[in-house]
């Protein structure tokens, strides 16, 4: 991997958001795209947080600090994401975490990923009742429903999504996928959901899929 991507990766960890985005102007200014950036040294570095935490080698505020990194350099990407991949066709996802749930780190990275495929995304928030992604699917005439759960005791609430869904007259096929660090292929498929995808990166691939993109 390119020396300025781990660099960017390792930024996450120095707890500084102005030294994370000089990084990512500068790799910009070396030539490197917006999506490159994002997986390769941001989500990267996100991932390596991810690891640390769990080995009991950083505690939450680390992990904040991090975000607060993370974010402050999504700002700058967003706008160029949008413009790098215009071939996702005309399909929006609606997005949330679901209820009891306030985590958003990994589910704003997936949606930050799917807006820079070029998808449109209606990003609904956390701790969101089954009912809610319905009606926010209705309303903006989503194409997909995506639901994101980072805790065991949340993810039954990813089933009552799909089967709302099932139940619903969108007038369109919707395709419901799930995500979280919790959840896993076999389980999703088995509760409702027409995909699963591990990471950020390939819920962009499997979207695209369902849509033969
Ligand atoms: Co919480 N927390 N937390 N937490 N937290 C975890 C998830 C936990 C594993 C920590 C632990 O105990 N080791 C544990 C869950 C255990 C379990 O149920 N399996 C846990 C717990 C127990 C809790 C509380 C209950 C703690 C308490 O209060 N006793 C509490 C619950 C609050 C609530 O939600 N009601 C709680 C609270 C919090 C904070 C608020 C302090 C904070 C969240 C801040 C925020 O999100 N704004 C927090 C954090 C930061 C974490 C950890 C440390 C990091 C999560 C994260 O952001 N990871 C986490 C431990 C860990 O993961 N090592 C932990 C980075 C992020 C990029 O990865 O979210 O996995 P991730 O997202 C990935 C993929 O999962 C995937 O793509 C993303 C990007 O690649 N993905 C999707 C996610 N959504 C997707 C959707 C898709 C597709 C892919 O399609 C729709």
């Amino acid at each position: 991997m390119a020396e300025i991507m781990e660099e960017l990766a390792g930024s996450l960890l120095e707890y500084d958001p102005s030294a994370t985005v000089k990084l990512v102007q500068q790799a910009l200014d070396e030539g490197y795209g917006a999506n490159e950036i994002l997986k390769d040294g941001l989500i990267n570095g996100m991932d390596r947080v991810g690891v640390l935490f769990k080995n009991g080698d950083i505690y939450l505020p680390e992990v904040f600090m991090s975000a607060e990194c993370l974010q402050e350099a999504l700002a700058l990407l967003k706008p160029l994401l949008k413009g790098e991949d215009g071939g996702s066709g005309n399909i929006t996802v609606v997005i949330g975490t679901v209820e009891g749930d306030i985590h958003d780190i990994g589910k704003n990275l997936v949606a930050t990923m799917l807006e820079g495929a070029g998808f449109k995304v209606v990003d609904i928030g956390v701790n969101m009742p089954a009912a809610e992604f319905i009606k926010a699917a209705k309303e903006h005439k989503a194409d997909v429903i995506g639901c994101s759960a980072l805790l065991t005791t949340t993810m039954p609430v990813m089933p009552e999504v799909a089967y709302l869904a099932k139940q619903a007259d969108f007038g369109k096929d919707v395709k419901i996928i799930f995500g979280g660090a919790p959840v896993f292929e076999k389980w999703s498929l088995e509760n409702g959901a027409d995909g699963y995808s591990e990471d950020a990166a390939s819920a962009v691939t499997l979207v695209k899929r369902l849509f033969n993109l």
